[in-house]
C-alpha cells in the first residue's frame, strides 16, 4: 500500500524569499514627526521625552565640536556621529547603568552618556591611555578599533552576567561592514547557544567606508541573519527615536528575563565622512543620497513630534547648545591637562606585574625619563 505521508513541496528559494519578506523596517515616528503605529508608542514620561532630545541634540553638538577641535591638531582619531543620534542615544536611552556597553570606535557618545568623564573620551581619541581607564562602576569597554571583535566579548560578558545571576545586559554596537566578520556570526551564535543576556546592534550606516551595504551581502537585510543563530533578529528605522527605544526596551526585558540574545539592525546614516582621517564621501555617495537621508533626521522629526505636544522649543534648544558648548570647553581643557604619556606607562598599565624582560626596558626607559 502506498504511504499516505504527504511530502512537503522543496523551493529552497521560496523558503528564503519567505523569510526575507518577514523583516519589515520598524517604525513609530515618519519623517513628519507624526506618530504611525501608535500601538507600539513606548511608555515614557513627558521629562524623559525632553531628556532624550537634549542628550541627542548635546551629541549632535558634540560631533560639531569635534570634528572643529580635531581640524584645529586639537583631537585626534575621530569618527563622526551626526545621522546617527538615534541609533546610539535612543537605544542607550533604553539601558540601565547596571548594563554593560561594549562600543566601536563611533560609539563614543554612548559610553559618554553611560557615565565615561567628556575628557576622557577627548583622551581616546588623541589615543591617551587615560582615555581607557574607565572609572570604577561605569560599565563600558574601550572601544573597540578592530571591527565587529566586540561582538564575541559581548557574548562572554552577557554570559558572565548570567551567571553571576544579574538581571542585566551586556549591548554592542558595530556597523554595516561588522557584520560581515567572522566575530559578528560566531558571537551571535554563541550567545544564543548559551541563551545568554545580549544585545547586538548593527547600525547600518549604508557604507563601510566606501563599499555599500548591497556590495557586503547578498542578504536583503541583516537582521535575518539572526534566524541562522535561532534568536529575534529586528530591522528598526534608526532615525526614528521612538521605535529604536522601543525595539531595545523589548529587546533588553526579554533578555533580562531569560531569553536570551536578540539582534537589531537600524537603518541610519553617517552625514559625515567615515573618520576625520581624510575620506572624502563625494567620491562614494551622491548627494542626492545624502539629501535623501538627511530629510530622515532624527533631530527634526523628534522635534516636531515634542513641538507638537508643546514639549520643546527653540529656547530650549538653545539651553542645552550653549550647556554642550561649555562642558566640551571645560572638557577639553582638563585633557590638556592630562600628563605627558611616557613609555614606562604604557608597560606599567599593560602588566600588574612585569615580566623579567621588560623589566629591564623599564628600568632604561625610567631613566632616560627622570633627565
Ligand atoms: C578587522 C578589521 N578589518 C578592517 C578594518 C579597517 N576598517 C576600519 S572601519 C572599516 C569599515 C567599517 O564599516 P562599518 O562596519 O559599516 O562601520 P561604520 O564605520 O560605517 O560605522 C574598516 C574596513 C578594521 N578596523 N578591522
Ligand atoms: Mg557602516
Amino acid at each position: 500500500m502506498a504511504s499516505k505521508s504527504k511530502k512537503a513541496e522543496f523551493d529552497a528559494v521560496k523558503t528564503l524569499e519567505h523569510i526575507e519578506q518577514q523583516f519589515e523596517m520598524f517604525q513609530i515616528l515618519n519623517e513628519e514627526g507624526e506618530v504611525v503605529n501608535n500601538s507600539a508608542m513606548p511608555s515614557l514620561s513627558d521629562e524623559e521625552l525632553q531628556e532624550l532630545m537634549r542628550r541627542m541634540v548635546y551629541t549632535r553638538i558634540l560631533d560639531q565640536r569635534s570634528i572643529s577641535l580635531n581640524r584645529q591638531g586639537r583631537l585626534g582619531f575621530y569618527a563622526p556621529t551626526a545621522g546617527q543620534e538615534a541609533s546610539q542615544i535612543a537605544s542607550h536611552f533604553a539601558l540601565e547603568s547596571e548594563d554593560f556597553v561594549l562600543p566601536g570606535y563611533r560609539d563614543v557618545p554612548q559610553i559618554i552618556w553611560h557615565g565615561l568623564p567628556l575628557y576622557q573620551a577627548f583622551l581616546f581619541s588623541r589615543g591617551h591611555f587615560q582615555g581607557n581607564q574607565i572609572p570604577e562602576g561605569v560599565n563600558v569597554l574601550p572601544p573597540q578599533i578592530i571591527i565587529g571583535a566586540q561582538y564575541i566579548q559581548t557574548a562572554g560578558v552577557a554570559l558572565g552576567m548570567k551567571k553571576r545571576g544579574k538581571k542585566a545586559v551586556a549591548v554592542t554596537y558595530t556597523g554595516d561592514g561588522g557584520s560581515s566578520q567572522g566575530d559578528f556570526y560566531e558571537g551571535i551564535n554563541f550567545a544564543g547557544a548559551y541563551n545568554a543576556p545580549a544585545i547586538f546592534f548593527v547600525q547600518n550606516n549604508q557604507f563601510a567606508i566606501s563599499t555599500p551595504r548591497d556590495k557586503q551581502t547578498k542578504g536583503k537585510t541583516i537582521a535575518q541573519k539572526a534566524v541562522s543563530a535561532g534568536i529575534p533578529g529586528v530591522l528598526v528605522d534608526g532615525m526614528d527615536p521612538l521605535a529604536v527605544y522601543a525595539v531595545t526596551k523589548d529587546a533588553r526585558e526579554r533578555a533580562i528575563n531569560g531569553e536570551g540574545p536578540t539582534l537589531i539592525e537600524t537603518m541610519c546614516y553617517r552625514y559625515g565622512p567615515h573618520t576625520m582621517a581624510g575620506d572624502d564621501p563625494t567620491r562614494y555617495r551622491s548627494s542626492e543620497m545624502d539629501t535623501e537621508w538627511e530629510k530622515k533626521d532624527p533631530l527634526v522629526r523628534f522635534r516636531k513630534f515634542l513641538e507638537a505636544k508643546g514639549l520643546w522649543s527653540e529656547e530650549k534648544e538653545n539651553k542645552v547648545i550653549e550647556q554642550a558648548k561649555e562642558d566640551i570647553k571645560q572638557a577639553i581643557k582638563k585633557a590638556d591637562g592630562a600628563p605627558k604619556q611616557k613609555v614606562t606607562d604604557l608597560m606599567s598599565n599593560m602588566y600588574e606585574e612585569l615580566p623579567f624582560n621588560l623589566k629591564e626596558q623599564y628600568e632604561i626607559y625610567q631613566e632616560k625619563e627622570s633627565k
